[in-house]
């Protein structure tokens, strides 16, 4: 898959993704980045790719000429129209069912705005989808990209390995994960919860599941509502739906 970032910090998303499990993906072909500098598109003799907003309010904005035509400059490059997604406080905020959506894609393309924004019309030119990564004030889009690379990248096949496979990631039930312990046994005088030494399968599995409950429950009550509603849902024999009463209740303590 190949992502192409437009920026006015062509260096800041480069060196941010040029690191770890997606270093290795790119060398090994999986992924391609590609950071385009928008000012490399401007007509105007200064270099500039920002003027006043008309109506008057504070601040500088994006003008339509540049990011238009890198974006087109990229397009034309393309066997296929890319998707464009424009990365934005004003978007829809960005889940893990966009990112699976987008890792379906051969070339996406990403858009990052600087100061106010970019001038609405080359947004509409563009035909851009807009995407916000959470509700807090950032300086810029670059980071935003730089998210949707990773959490995309991750998905396409081949970039995680055999112990890191996306499908086993706790996110999918719509459960946080439960509490992990490596070696020693006991460190600065805490210990490993004696269930998980136990070496009952079940017993594991089952505490687990109840640290998910009672982890969610605490943490993003939204989440756990949702899991209660769908395990509503879930049909399940008087001898499940005991074995989860009691889980739940385990949780609850
Ligand atoms: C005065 C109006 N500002 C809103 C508080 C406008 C503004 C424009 C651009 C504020 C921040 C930014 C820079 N942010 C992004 O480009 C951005 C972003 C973010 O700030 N939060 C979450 N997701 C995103 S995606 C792009």
């Amino acid at each position: 898959m190949n992502f192409h970032v437009l920026t006015l910090f062509p260096e800041m998303v480069e060196s941010g993704l040029h690191t770890s499990i997606l270093k290795r993906a790119m060398d090994r072909d999986l992924i391609h980045l590609s950071c385009i500098n928008i000012r490399d598109y401007t007509e105007n003799r200064h270099g500039r790719v920002d003027d006043y907003t008309y109506g008057g309010g504070a601040g500088m904005l994006m003008q339509a000429q540049p990011v238009f035509d890198a974006c087109e400059a990229v397009q034309k490059s393309l066997p296929a129209p890319a998707r464009v997604v424009y990365l934005t406080p004003q978007g829809a905020l960005f889940t893990q069912e966009m990112a699976a959506d987008f890792a379906k894609e051969e070339d996406l393309i990403l858009l990052c705005g600087h100061y106010e924004g970019i001038d609405e019309r080359a947004l509409e030119a563009i035909h851009a989808e807009v995407v916000s990564v959470g509700d807090y004030v950032l300086t810029g889009g670059e980071l935003p990209a730089m998210i949707v690379v990773d959490a995309v990248s991750r998905l396409v096949p081949g970039v995680l390995g055999n112990d890191e496979s996306a499908e086993t990631d706790s996110f999918q039930n719509g459960l946080l994960e439960y509490p992990q312990y490596s070696r020693p046994e006991s460190w600065q005088g805490r210990d490993v919860p004696e269930v998980l030494l136990s070496g009952d399968h079940k017993k594991v599995s089952e505490w687990r599941l109840a640290q998910s409950l009672a982890r969610t429950r605490e943490r993003r009550p939204d989440l756990y509502e949702a899991y209660l509603e769908k395990m509503r849902q879930t049909p399940m024999t008087p001898a499940e739906k005991r074995r989860f009463a009691r889980i739940l209740r385990e949780s609850e303590e």
